[in-house]
């Protein structure tokens, strides 16, 4: 049996497939404990999917040719060096990948930052970038602070924006093993959860307020005199601002804008602060608003007021995709060198260079993925290299991308399957798939993993770090030598202190290594002067405003059995049958006045389009719909940013209506 990372989300699973049939069982040891979900548990039925990428592909005309993998990367590195002549390195962008190892996103950082640019970001912009940017500011590092198995041992734990039962399935069971300990439960979204059904307190909220329900707790927790006095003085700075900031953010108040009974706000803040210890986790329900890095604020601010931290206490921003904290460890982000370092400092920026056989690199701040559709509306961007990404489904507002898209003198797309963004393509490349190739994977508790390969590469695909070494060399960059995927690992071990002095053999042997450690914070913060920092934030109602030709409120979420942009679980047929058609959720009120029952048919429009789905009526609140994302709800959403560069994918102005209608919008699902 080879021990292989689960290709989906950032929760880390370990499979256990068998090289001769390709089954999967679930890896007994950290993190899943013998646990898997659905989606684990069919993750090779991709692989062998007859939808796979096969060879290289080149744009002749409207057709797409086959050429072989030496033409393709001789040709395309031409291009781009025509590019860089023409008008600099900063025509180009790379989109670096959350699906690849490690070894994979540091080389094409790499190879962005020789090429002269800092154009090189991935999806983590789309997902908790908002997350990073605040958590900098508040505690001094961007990422979870505690291991998953801390989260039994809390007695709260405060699940907010965020609906693991479908989305990280298998950290229920860490959630479940808490509350069976005694912790209370406390959830907060804008619609009743599968996660809801294990919460003690269910707190459904008006979407987009969540800062008024969190700055009302603060007020109660102060007001009550139930805040950790020798934490706030010995380990933070700030709190006198939170404290006058959040005064007029009354139960009352909250009551009315968020919804949720002020008796009830009161009870909760009582149970968590009374609790003792607690795990805050959160979501996109926080991070994909214009409010995103301020809703985070607001969130870590009770954490800081209990001084839930350390021994006591957790924050986790629970990441998405099975290697995005690897990604931005590596250095995929427009904004920051490996470890999350800024591109301004200069030191570790030169180390850096020397160690890649240069005098410098770029040191400003690159495009962020959603700035660079307008980038190329202006000319300014000229070519993109996509890796693992599909921002013709993935990005707000997708005609908008996909129009840019069709501007570009160079495209390149490398995936394991002709994605909807390959349809833009001028060279499509075909990479191996996860088990087809071994590497290192970073979850979202920062282990780093060990990925074995556990079958050969399907067709005449490659492995992504096998790609982006010849296409290094065809650039002419310097050290893109590398014959073995440990030679990469080893490599990026050099860039961290607490990876110097291991080798890839400890790595391989173990459950995974954390960088930098286990637990962050037990003693001292990592602000320049070691303390935490209370961040007072008002209120940001969401971007467009519901009125009387858009009444509705659209937001966007995820369903178990199926991922991001479908490219990859709607071609996995247990889980197609598994989960039937997509529908959207509406109220049984609205569906009443509208006429609609289980199953009818109905448009859901908003200023930017609109898609046919069938409805089905649940447990929402009036004037609330409930899209997956899966399909194609970004031909609904809104492209305004927060100031992490995340779109507000959970908020926009809509009108629902019935119709009659047999077939849904083309596109997907197939
Ligand atoms: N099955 C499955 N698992 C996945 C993925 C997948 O596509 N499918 N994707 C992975 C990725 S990339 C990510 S980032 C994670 C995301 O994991 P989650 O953050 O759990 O996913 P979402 O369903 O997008 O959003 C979470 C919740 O936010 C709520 N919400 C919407 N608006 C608001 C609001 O204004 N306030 C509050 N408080 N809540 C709101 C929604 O109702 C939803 O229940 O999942 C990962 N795991
Ligand atoms: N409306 C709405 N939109 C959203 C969100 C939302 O909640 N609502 N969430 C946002 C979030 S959190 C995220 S993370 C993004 C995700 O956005 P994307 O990252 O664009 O979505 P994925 O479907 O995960 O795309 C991953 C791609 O990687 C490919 N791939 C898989 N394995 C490999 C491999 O080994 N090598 C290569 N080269 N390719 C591989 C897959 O085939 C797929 O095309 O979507 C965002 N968009
Ligand atoms: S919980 Fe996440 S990592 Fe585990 S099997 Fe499911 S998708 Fe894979
Ligand atoms: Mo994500």
């Amino acid at each position: 049996m080879k021990r292989v990372v689960c290709p989906y989300c950032g929760f880390g699973c370990n499979l256990l497939i068998d090289p001769a049939t390709l089954k999967v069982k679930p890896y007994k040891g950290e993190p899943n404990r013998g646990k898997l979900c659905p989606k684990g548990l069919h993750a090779t039925e991709i692989v062998k999917s007859g939808e796979r990428l096969k060879r290289p592909l080149k744009r002749v005309g409207s057709s797409m040719v086959p050429i072989s993998w030496g033409v393709a990367i001789g040709e395309i590195a031409n291009r781009l060096l025509e590019i860089r002549e023409l008008y600099g390195p900063d025509a180009v962008a790379f989109l670096a990948s959350s699906k690849v190892s490690n070894e994979e996103n540091y080389l094409l950082q790499k190879i962005a930052r020789l090429f002269g640019t800092n154009n090189i970001d991935n999806c983590a912009r789309l997902c908790h970038e908002g997350s990073v940017h605040a958590l900098k500011l508040a505690v001094g590092t961007g990422t979870q602070t505690n291991p998953y198995e801390d989260i039994p041992k809390f007695k709260s734990v405060l699940i907010w924006g965020y609906n693991p039962a479908e989305t990280h399935p298998v950290v229920m069971d860490y959630i479940v093993r808490a509350k069976r300990n005694g912790a209370k439960i406390i959830a907060v979204d804008v619609r009743e959860t599968r996660t809801m059904a294990f919460a003690d307190y269910k707190l459904v909220i008006r979407p987009g307020t969540d800062i008024v329900l969190a700055n009302a707790l603060a007020h109660i927790i102060i007001e009550e005199e139930l805040y950790n006095g020798d934490f706030i003085r010995s380990r933070t700075a700030g709190f006198s601002e939170v404290r006058m900031a959040v005064k007029k953010y009354t139960p009352e108040y909250a009551e009315r804008v968020t919804g949720v009974p002020a008796e009830i706000i009161r009870e909760v803040a009582g149970e968590f602060a009374l609790a003792g210890s607690g795990a805050v986790m959160w979501g996109m329900g926080l991070t994909q608003h214009v409010s995103g890095v301020e809703n985070i604020l607001a969130v870590i601010n009770l954490a800081l007021l209990l001084g839930y931290i350390g021994e006591r206490g957790g924050l986790y921003p629970m990441r998405g995709q099975n290697n995005v904290q690897g990604a931005a460890y590596m250095g995929a982000l427009s904004e920051f060198l490996p470890g999350y370092v800024p591109l301004t400092d200069e030191k570790f920026r030169r180390r850096v260079a020397r160690l890649w056989g240069v005098g410098d690199l770029p040191t400003e701040r690159g495009l962020y993925l959603t700035e660079l559709w307008e980038a190329i509306e202006k000319g300014d961007i000229t070519a993109l290299y996509i890796v693992g990404e599909n921002p013709a489904v993935s990005e707000a507002d997708f005609m908008m991308v996909r129009n840019a898209l069709k501007k570009l003198d160079l495209l390149v797309v490398q995936d394991i399957f002709p994605t909807k963004t390959a349809r833009y393509a001028h060279y499509l490349l075909p990479a191996s798939a996860f088990c087809e190739k071994s590497g290192s994977y970073m979850n979202s508790e920062r282990r780093i993993q060990w990925s074995e390969k556990a079958c050969e590469p399907a067709y005449d695909s490659k492995p992504d770090w096998e790609i982006l070494t010849m296409l290094g060399r065809a650039l002419g960059l310097p050290g893109f030598n590398y014959t073995s995927v440990e030679e990469i690992t080893s490599e990026y071990f050099r860039l961290f202190p607490e990876l110097e002095e291991k080798s890839v053999e400890e790595l391989k042997n173990s459950d995974g290594i954390f960088l930098p450690k286990k637990r962050l914070h037990t003693w001292e913060f990592a602000t320049p002067d070691g303390k935490a920092r209370f961040i007072a934030v008002e209120w940001i109602p969401p971007w467009e405003d519901p009125d009387e030709e858009y009444p509705f409120v659209l937001t966007t979420v995820r369903l178990i059995g199926h991922y991001n942009t479908g490219e990859m679980t709607l071609r996995s047929p247990s889980l197609v049958r598994l989960m039937g058609e997509p529908k959207a959720l509406i109220s049984r009120e609205d569906a009443e006045r509208l006429g609609i029952r289980n199953g009818d048919w109905m448009e859901v429009k908003t200023r930017r389009g609109k898609i046919r789905m069938r409805a089905e009526i649940g447990n929402v609140p009036g004037k609330l719909v409930v899209v997956p994302f899966h399909f194609k709800a970004n031909r609904l959403t809104s492209p305004a940013l927060n100031k992490a560069g995340t779109p507000e994918f959970k908020f926009a102005a809509a009108r629902v209506k019935k119709i009659r209608n047999e077939k849904p919008t083309p596109n997907t699902p197939r």
